[in-house]
């Protein structure tokens, strides 16, 4: 990586402690990553990026917002990117996946928190991560509880505008969702001095719909046998379609799935088990439970997460000639995303159920994060809907921390065993 020093100065970036987790990602990165045989080519762009992750993209951010553009950061999937494209800003997704932010972050939170906020929160306040030093504004949503709260902390540091989302799908709630994105649209306006019209809403839409696609493509690979690409590599995309340009983006995952096609037809099935991942999201650099799973003889095919299915499943509607329309059409795109902090949630269940058919998988492992109550309490229902459809399934609950993995894949290594 080129020498990005001063760039992270002018961002009040903590350059000695940035050097730290500068070493690490690296080695971790080549240890799970670059061991793996026989990779797409295609691959390599996102090597690249990961490479860069804290230069060339920062750099990309620096220069938009010296041309008077905004950059915006999020936590959700409930967050409708297409506003924020749409007033010329650029979203960031900041969630944390390192346990290198963990200890910081427990500074100012109760341990017995998800590490997922832990780790965002102390990415911010350690001031190592140059995404959040960059960002004008953050997007809060009220999802979970650890959330809602840790908003009020980041706001300390950087103004933080809250989407209050509806915990149930009832019409009223379909309603006040919409007046959410309202609201949300004239805050962009405010922050951006752009308006959001018709036209640019539309145009956001299709960049949208098509970074969708690309990712519904490739996941659709996924449902040969074996797959052309193994789950980490694609989970490595997912959490990178986060944070890079969409539309390139889209251009190189699509560029991918021409390999894949080829691919698909020379592949040989090895016999390994296929396993779908469902539960709480895993952000980047959280690799732990593929990484482990995908040295066994098995192979990660479908994620029910935020990284994974639910970020890209059904698209927005870009019909419709006034606002009014689009915002209608947003908010019945994204409240149809199955997240464990509604109730009830029974289209998860369904979805898992249409999955596991679908990308014919073996077995399910049930992935929470410690300390997610609304995931953990879920996974009672999931587990009775499988073992009623005859599909074995594994709860594993984890943190970021190394500790457990010897222990995870003795659990994991009996679970295949078994199915
Ligand atoms: S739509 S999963 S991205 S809320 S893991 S922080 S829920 S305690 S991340 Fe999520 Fe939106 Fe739902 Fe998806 Fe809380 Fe659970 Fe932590 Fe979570």
């Amino acid at each position: 990586m080129a020498d990005y020093r001063e760039l992270w100065t002018s961002l009040n970036m903590d350059l000695e402690k940035h050097d730290q987790l500068c070493e690490v990602l690296p080695e971790l990165y080549g240890g799970v990553y670059l061991t793996q045989e026989n990779r797409p080519e295609g691959m390599n762009y996102f090597n690249f990026v990961v490479s860069e992750v804290h230069g060339l993209r920062i750099a990309e951010l620096d220069k938009h917002r010296k041309e008077g553009g905004k950059v915006l950061g999020t936590f959700c999937v409930f967050v409708p990117d297409e506003v924020i494209l749409a007033a010329n800003a650029i979203s960031v997704g900041l969630c944390g996946g390192s346990q290198f932010w963990v200890p910081d972050g427990e500074k100012v939170l109760p341990r017995n928190m998800c590490p997922l906020i832990k780790a965002a929160v102390g990415a911010k306040i350690s001031g190592t991560c140059p995404y959040f030093q960059s960002c004008d504004m953050l997007v809060g949503e009220t999802t979970c509880d650890g959330k809602k709260k840790a908003w009020e902390i980041l706001n300390e540091y950087v103004p933080v505008h809250v989407m209050d989302l509806p915990q149930m799908k009832r019409t009223k709630d379909y309603a006040m969702w919409m007046d959410e994105i309202k609201i949300f649209i004239e805050k962009v306006e405010e922050l951006t001095g752009n308006k959001i019209t018709v036209d640019n809403l539309k145009k956001a839409i299709e960049v949208c719909n098509a970074k969708r696609r690309a990712l519904k493509r490739l996941y659709n690979f996924r449902k040969i046998t074996p797959s052309p690409i193994s789950g980490l590599d694609a989970l490595l995309i997912s959490q990178i379609s986060f944070y890079d340009d969409p539309v390139r983006f889209t251009e190189k995952v699509n560029e991918l799935c021409d390999e894949l096609e080829e691919r698909a037809k020379e592949m040989k099935a090895e016999g390994k088990k296929r396993i779908m991942i469902t539960g709480t999201p895993m952000a980047l650099p959280n690799w732990k439970l593929h990484h482990i799973i995908e040295n066994l003889p098995a192979e990660v095919v479908v994620e029910e997460t935020c990284t994974g299915t639910r970020y890209f499943e059904n698209e927005v509607d870009a019909e419709g000639e006034t606002i009014e329309a689009l915002i209608k059409n947003m908010a019945d795109r994204y409240l149809n995303i199955n997240c464990a902090c509604f109730t009830p949630n029974d289209g998860r269940v369904e979805d898992v159920l249409r999955y596991a058919e679908e990308y014919k998988v073996d077995g399910v492992i049930y992935y929470n994060l410690s300390f997610c109550h609304t995931y953990s309490v879920e996974y009672k229902k999931v587990e009775e809907a499988l073992k009623k459809a005859g599909i074995p399934i594994m709860n594993i609950e984890t943190d970021y921390s190394t500790e457990d993995s010897g222990q995870i894949k003795t659990r994991v290594e009996a679970f295949l065993e078994m199915i």
